[in-house]
């Protein structure tokens, strides 16, 4: 059988940089990924219109600076198919792919306590052994396709838009039916409209939008941040969105109207998740949170030309930021164009799917392609579709049925010698997430060295400190409106879920800050032998 010192699952961002550091190590260390290529979601999501909602020049890696001022980015977001490029290059550059082996799947890892390694099965029932199992599997991962009788029964196409055809698709002359409002199909509806004969939107919640206002690069913004890459690199490591834009210091409720506005007006000139960051009051106070709502209801409605279907878009059912935002390009004019039409599913649930198409308590949608842009089973469903089974038999999808308990999203109680990269109770998808996985990675590396350099075997989360971890994580929530969403950050959009708030929202300055602290005093927090 197989033995390593380190068995990285992933091949994604925080798959790859993982390998990256233990070969520097000099570990014996092999990463197992699914796909057939390295990308992760970047690999997986190839659907019209996909790109980046956070700005090309943060969402990189920060340890590769020659890479920084060799690699152009074409546009301020970038599109799937530059980032699969820009990952590629990496694993080229790093010579990772020896190290990879595509094509499999981990079905199962176990613990063995005698022995202190785990014993990791794959679905092409190979077995492996490792002393150090590190999950970097991603948080939006596993495609959620909801459990809508008749879906197996349609007679034309059904996508997924996270397990998209990778030779394309052409919508030409088709009807279409997309199911979903969330950010991948804003960003797909304006595109599919482009092609598709007739085209229909089954929205059952409106989502907040802010405008991306994107743009080809400018050169003198590429330019100035290649002079200062470095320094921005820096800052950005300890800012709490972990990119280097200016944040928070205003609160909106301290403005006067006229001051609201202007600074609201030039929030959506700029576009992006920009809008976030001035304030520190949107996320906490919900009357300054109604003043961005009504500004941004305002700026759809002078953009969609029925005022019925504008309404139908505006989102009232959660504040706005509780769910994650939408970075919009033309995604609320496509609903001026005569071959699209929304169905509000409120009003209207679907009922079934049937050979034909779509069918809703009013009528049948006939559609030759369905595509799903449903989300994702996100921040636990890669981890628990693995049989997962810890110290005294623990299996970890059973000891987070009731909630997700972790501490720092990095280790588990029960689960020694494991590290989960941006797992819950880290603050991972609430920031520049290629940030979030650079922190982790070089903790679990930090650590796999420490234990190394002090002949220690296993390391293991306290079960107290976890427990302690999980009450800051929750409260920081409950100081926020985030927990008013149905959102995937509270598990919501999976039936049968549990609900709780999964990311840690106190910022990566805090978490980084705290994560060192625990470090530097040998690792409080774990039990370690
Ligand atoms: O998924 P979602 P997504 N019947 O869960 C609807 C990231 N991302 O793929 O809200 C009818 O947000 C569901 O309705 P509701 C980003 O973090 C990043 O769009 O549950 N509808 C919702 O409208 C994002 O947040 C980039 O009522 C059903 C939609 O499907 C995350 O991925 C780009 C339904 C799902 O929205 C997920 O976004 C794109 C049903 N049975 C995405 N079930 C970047 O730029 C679900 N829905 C990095």
């Amino acid at each position: 059988m197989p033995q390593y010192d380190a068995i990285v699952v992933g091949a994604g961002f925080a798959g790859l940089y993982m390998l990256h550091r233990l070969q520097k190590r000099g570990l014996k260390v092999i990463a197992l990924e699914q796909g057939s290529d390295v990308g992760g979601t970047w690999y997986w999501n190839r659907y019209p219109g996909a790109r980046c909602d956070n700005e090309s020049l943060g969402y990189s890696y920060s340890f590769m600076p020659d890479l920084d001022q060799e690699w152009c980015w074409p546009e301020r977001y970038s599109e799937q198919p530059v980032i699969l490029r820009y990952l590629n290059q990496v694993a080229d550059k790093l010579e990772l792919r020896p190290d990879i082996a595509f094509d499999t799947r981990v079905s199962a890892a176990s613990f063995d306590e005698a022995a202190s390694t785990w014993t990791v099965e794959t679905q092409n029932r190979e077995t492996m052994v490792t002393r150090y199992l590190i999950m970097a599997t991603g948080c939006l991962s596993v495609p959620n396709w909801p459990d809508i009788p008749g879906r197996d029964r349609f007679g034309g196409d059904t996508l997924h838009t996270a397990q998209w055809p990778h030779e394309g698709y052409d919508f030409t002359d088709k009807t279409v039916g997309v199911i979903g409002t969330g950010s991948t199909a804003i960003q797909s509806i304006p595109q599919i409209a482009d092609q598709a004969r007739r085209l229909t939107v089954f929205q059952r919640t409106a989502n907040h939008c802010v405008p991306a206002q994107n743009c080809p690069m400018p050169s003198d913004v590429e330019a100035e941040r290649k002079a200062n890459y470095p320094e921005i690199r820096a800052k950005s490591r300890y800012t709490n969105s972990g990119d280097f834009v200016p944040q928070g210091g205003t609160a909106l409720m301290d403005l006067d109207e006229a001051e609201q506005r202007r600074v609201l007006e030039d929030c959506w000139r700029q576009g992006g998740f920009y809008t976030q960051y001035p304030f520190d009051d949107v996320l906490t106070d919900p009357r300054a949170n109604a003043i961005v709502t009504a500004f941004s209801h305002e700026q759809i409605r002078k953009r969609v030309n029925d005022p019925a279907i504008a309404d139908l878009l505006c989102a009232n059912s959660h504040p706005f930021g509780t769910k994650r935002l939408c970075a919009d390009s033309g995604y609320f004019e496509t609903y001026n164009l005569d071959h699209v039409d929304l169905v509000d599913l409120n009003a209207t649930p679907i009922t079934a799917i049937t050979h034909e198409g779509i069918k809703t308590s009013e009528q049948l949608h006939k559609v030759d392609t369905i595509v799903f842009a449903t989300g994702f089973d996100a921040m636990t469903g890669a981890l628990t579709a693995i049989d997962i089974v810890g110290r005294e038999g623990a299996v970890l999808r059973d000891k987070w049925a009731d909630g997700t308990r972790s501490l720092l999203g990095v280790a588990v109680a029960g689960f020694p010698n494991l590290f989960t990269v941006t797992g819950p109770g880290s603050p991972s998808v609430m920031i520049n997430v290629v940030t979030a996985i650079e922190q982790h990675v070089e903790w679990i590396d930090d650590c796999i060295g420490w234990l190394e350099e002090n002949s220690a075997s296993v390391i293991e989360a306290d079960a107290d400190a976890e427990n302690a971890w999980v009450d800051h994580v929750n409260e920081t929530a409950d100081a926020t409106l985030y927990p008013q969403a149905d959102s995937w950050y509270m598990g919501a959009n999976i039936p049968g879920k549990a609900r709780v708030f999964m990311p840690y929202v106190g910022g990566l300055r805090r978490f980084r800050l705290h994560c060192e602290t625990i470090a530097e005093d040998g690792y409080t927090g774990f039990n370690i032998r």
